[in-house]
């Protein structure tokens, strides 16, 4: 396979300006036609003697006829097809004045496409996904988004009783009937210019909610419908809600306005992704648009909000401002990631809650990847296939260097660079330059420093040290930092000083801006020695060190009175990471951490505020994945003995307490009565509190008595609720229950009434899945082996597989149990989904590239499994990837 550099870019010699085309859909393939309208491009340096290129997967697609302005075309005279490429050579456009029209006619089959990629079948309806390469399986195109162009004219044709709903991008323009066989077709046209990867068409027997939004600044009505198969209209409201939401918040935010007279919105059930942004006909993950209180979690409803936010915002960045090419994936990424974080903090009403679940996630995905063998810079230099690189390191990373922009330059000179920013690139294809240019620019300010952040990977290290001069009155902040960068990164600090003795705030938050190698900082007029709160916010992405003597006291303090609601978290997570640390190195019980810890646990479990998610993700221990990224071997078992071993303890400490709290919010809970589930952030909250204690109630199960009174507990919890929020975690506790016949009675039956409640839905046996394989029980490879045999597994729906396979590479403890079980499993199955589907394959594979980072035993073993995957013939591009770069 062939590894493409950044630096090798080279503008189109020629390029397509309008496309037109014609799907002509039957059982069993679909012919497709494609009238490109093709002119050399002036921006190019050297054209006229290049031949035309364009992108088509042999493998996908046969070429049946090629015409130009209307005449065929010879193979082997005036084209020919070179493995994925059809070439027509320079003098056929030189000979028609530098403009001509290519018709080409595939026969492309949908139906056994199982890579869904390109035009694919999902159940009973067909649908598209092109980014990054799909469209060249769909047609002969240059498949790149520099080639923006309009799409005059998409015709779609197709069975009327078994697709009357045909869909594309844009707007609507034309439909009908065709002939007396029952045939009727759509014609769509969009007037905006885009590239192929934002291209879909979708045809189905599909039901839908439907409503309209005004847009303010200009009064546009627009008709919004959000589709999905007839069983699952029900589940759709609260997508068609979030879209609404995420409409007025763009203008409000940001001034941005729909453009189209349409927004339509397509759940399918097999999607490798997420969500996808194509103009004007966003496709979702069915995970990711259904839900309703039975069958979603407030997560999942929080996660729907935010990716329709998500999808919607891309249509400005995005689809109205591109990428020029595949390397600039962070450009449209990071950004929109970030402003679906703000849209989800706003929504939620508060940030300090977003940002600590985004830190969450951050640490435990994109620092794992920067510590890893696929580590690369937001910005990667090369690829072999781009669908390896949507990453928690270009996305969420991404998104944490636009939050440091908007840091540095304040809201208002954000929102200038934003406003620049369009001003200057809308409707074209550009760099992540660019948009550093826009920002400096908005603003005079010289940002040359912070392009390091592009190019730099890993994860840097900030130091500070502290020095008060008493006679001086001043307070001296030294920071350094340290990167894979030759010379020093542009880093914000957020910073605020409290009084070491009141804890009052006596300087509030600054932003430092680390730009040497070393820097010291100084605060005056201090009457007494202060505690800093560094990085408030989490600032930046990087490793916060300290060299303070007593760290842990500092914590103690911070988590006790610190402003900074993300900075008191952190202080109280250092405080516990630092006791599992202890505890895994077998350090005596009753040492001074653990006085801190239950000093920090009990202090956040006595607040009596409405904040009951604050409150909650301040008992949370950090995970187990956040604690591996601070050791440099992982001992998995050890790790996962002795966080549950620090949680016991903290759960005996304080069980009554604990108990009587959660009685509290039981009871006032109950008044909601069935079926009548609140989805404001009180409601959510208090659910998430009570979840946190059952978890906590239920890790207290060393004896006969304490199972019986732990399982009862689940099992109550279980039998009452009928929301998804409650009973999920009622049934995770009880998942890892074992021991004496009635507890695992207990478990047994809440699963079995768990799977029959389901009726077949897939969405919650996803999750009937996932949470047998993540359990905690010494089996739990065996019985993840048997749920392969389940008749409704099937490794060709990348949510099931995700929600059994890679939900068992994350159950770390039991994923890298001593002999490689685990390792073996999953190596095997890698195998035999990288002949339905590479991207899937390559993502499940990343599951064992990380061996560096465990004994050499294990390591050893996982390797076994990369080699054995490399050896295999074929391997798809995508997973050779990845398991080359984890063999390096
Ligand atoms: N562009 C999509 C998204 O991030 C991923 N395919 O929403
Ligand atoms: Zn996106």
């Amino acid at each position: 396979p062939k590894e493409i550099f950044r630096t090798d870019y080279q503008p189109l010699p020629y390029k397509v300006t309008n496309i037109s085309m014609n799907f002509d859909i039957q059982d069993g393939y679909t012919i497709v036609t494609s009238d490109l309208t093709i002119v050399s491009n002036p921006d190019a340096s050297s054209t006229t003697m290049e031949d035309l290129i364009f992108d088509g997967e042999a493998e996908a697609l046969t070429l049946l006829s090629i015409e130009m302005n209307e005449k065929e075309l010879q193979s082997g005279i005036d084209y020919k097809v070179e493995g994925d490429a059809l070439i027509v050579p320079h003098q056929l456009l030189s000979s028609n004045n530098g403009s001509m029209v290519l018709t080409t006619r595939v026969k492309i089959i949908p139906e056994t496409n199982t890579q869904l990629s390109g035009l694919y079948k999902s159940g009973s309806m067909y649908c598209t996904q092109c980014e990054a390469m799909g469209f060249r399986r769909i047609t002969y195109y240059p498949d790149r988004p520099d080639n923006m162009a309009i799409f005059d004219k998409v015709r779609i044709e197709a069975n009327k009783e078994l697709y009357p709903v045909l869909l594309g991008n844009g707007n609507k323009i034309e439909e009908g009937k065709v002939d007396e066989n029952g045939r009727h077709f759509a014609i769509w046209s969009d007037p905006f210019p885009k590239p192929s990867y934002l291209f879909c068409i979708v045809a189905g027997n599909l039901g839908s909610v439907s409503s309209t939004y005004t847009t303010r600044p200009s009064g546009r009505t627009v008709h919004l419908e959000v589709f999905s198969e007839h069983e699952n209209v029900s589940k759709l409201d609260h997508a068609l809600t979030s879209l609404k939401k995420s409409m007025m918040w763009d203008e409000d935010t940001f001034g941005l306005e729909y453009d189209l007279d349409v927004y339509n919105i397509v759940a399918v059930n097999d999607f490798n992704m997420g969500a996808m942004e194509n103009k004007g006909l966003n496709v979702f993950n069915t995970a990711l648009t259904l839900a309703d209180p039975k069958s979603a979690t407030d997560s999942d409803y929080e996660r729907i909000e935010s990716v329709v936010g998500h999808e919607y915002f891309h249509n400005w960045t995005g689809n109205r401002v591109t990428c020029r090419d595949w390397f600039q994936l962070t450009l449209k990424e990071g950004l929109t990631v970030y402003r679906d974080q703000e849209f989800s903090g706003d929504m939620m009403n508060s940030h300090a809650v977003k940002r600590i679940e985004d830190v969450n996630a951050l640490r435990a995905r994109q620092f794992a990847e920067d510590a890893g063998p696929m580590s690369h810079p937001i910005r990667p230099e090369s690829y072999i296939s781009m669908d390896n690189f949507y990453t928690a390191t270009v996305y969420e990373k991404g998104a944490e260097v636009i939050r440091m922009y908007r840091t540095l330059l304040g809201k208002d000179g954000f929102r200038k660079g934003m406003d620049l920013y369009f001003k200057r690139h809308d409707g074209n294809a550009v760099t992540c330059d660019d948009f550093l240019s826009a920002m400096a620019d908005a603003n005079e300010v010289d940002l040359s420093q912070f392009k390091l952040w592009y190019s730099t990977n890993g994860t840097p290290t900030v130091k500070y040290g502290t020095r008060y001069d008493e006679a001086a009155k001043k307070f001296y902040l030294t920071l350094s930092q340290e990167s894979s960068s030759d010379t020093p990164l542009h880093i914000p600090v957020a910073v605020g000083l409290l009084d070491s003795v009141s804890g009052k705030e006596v300087v509030p938050t600054k932003v430092l801006e680390l730009k040497e190698k070393e820097q010291t900082f100084e605060f005056p007029g201090l009457d007494g020695d202060v505690v800093p709160s560094v990085l408030r916010g989490f600032s930046a992405p990087v490793k916060l060190v300290g060299s303070s003597s007593d760290e842990e006291k500092d914590w103690a303090f911070l988590a006790a009175n610190d402003s900074d609601g993300f900075n008191r978290w952190e202080a109280g997570q250092k405080l516990y990471t630092s006791l599992i640390f202890q505890t895994m190195k077998g350090a005596q019980s009753g040492s001074r951490t653990l006085e801190f810890v239950f000093e920090a646990f009990r202090r956040t479990l006595d607040l009596d505020s409405n904040d009951y998610s604050i409150q909650a993700y301040g008992l949370i221990l950090p995970s187990e994945s956040t604690l591996a990224e601070e050791l440099d071997v992982v001992d998995p078992v050890a790790l996962h003995k002795a966080r549950g071993d620090v949680k016991k303890s903290i759960a005996r400490q304080f069980y009554t307490e604990i108990r009587a709290k959660y009685d509290k919010l039981t009871a006032a809970m109950q008044g909601s009565g069935d079926g009548d589930i609140k989805l404001d952030a009180t409601s959510i909250g208090q659910r998430r509190l009570r979840n946190v204690l059952l978890d906590y109630l239920c890790s207290v199960k060393d004896t006969p008595e304490e199972r019986e009174v732990a399982s009862q507990l689940a099992m109550n919890q279980f039998q009452a609720s009928y929301g998804m929020t409650d009973r999920y975690a009622a049934l995770s506790c009880l998942a890892s229950m074992h021991g004496e016949a009635s507890v695992e009675t207990r478990r047994d039956t809440a699963l079995q009434k768990f799977y029959d409640d389901a009726e077949g839905d897939a969405l919650i046996l996803n999750k009937w899945f996932t949470v047998q394989a993540v359990a905690d029980l010494p089996d739990v490879l065996h019985r993840v082996k048997s749920l392969v045999e389940h008749p409704d597994f099937t490794l060709s729906n990348p949510n099931r597989c995700r929600s059994l396979i890679s939900a068992f590479s994350m159950n770390a403890a039991h994923f890298h149990a001593e002999g490689g079980e685990g390792y073996k499993f999953l190596g095997e199955i890698v195998a035999q989904v990288d002949k339905l589907n590479p991207q899937m394959s390559s993502r499940m594979g990343g599951g064992l590239i990380q061996w560096r980072k465990y004994s050499e035993e294990r390591g050893a073993l996982m390797k076994e499994e990369l080699h054995k995957l490399a050896n295999m013939k074929p391997i798809s591009p995508d997973l050779f990837e990845v398991v080359s770069r984890g063999l390096k």
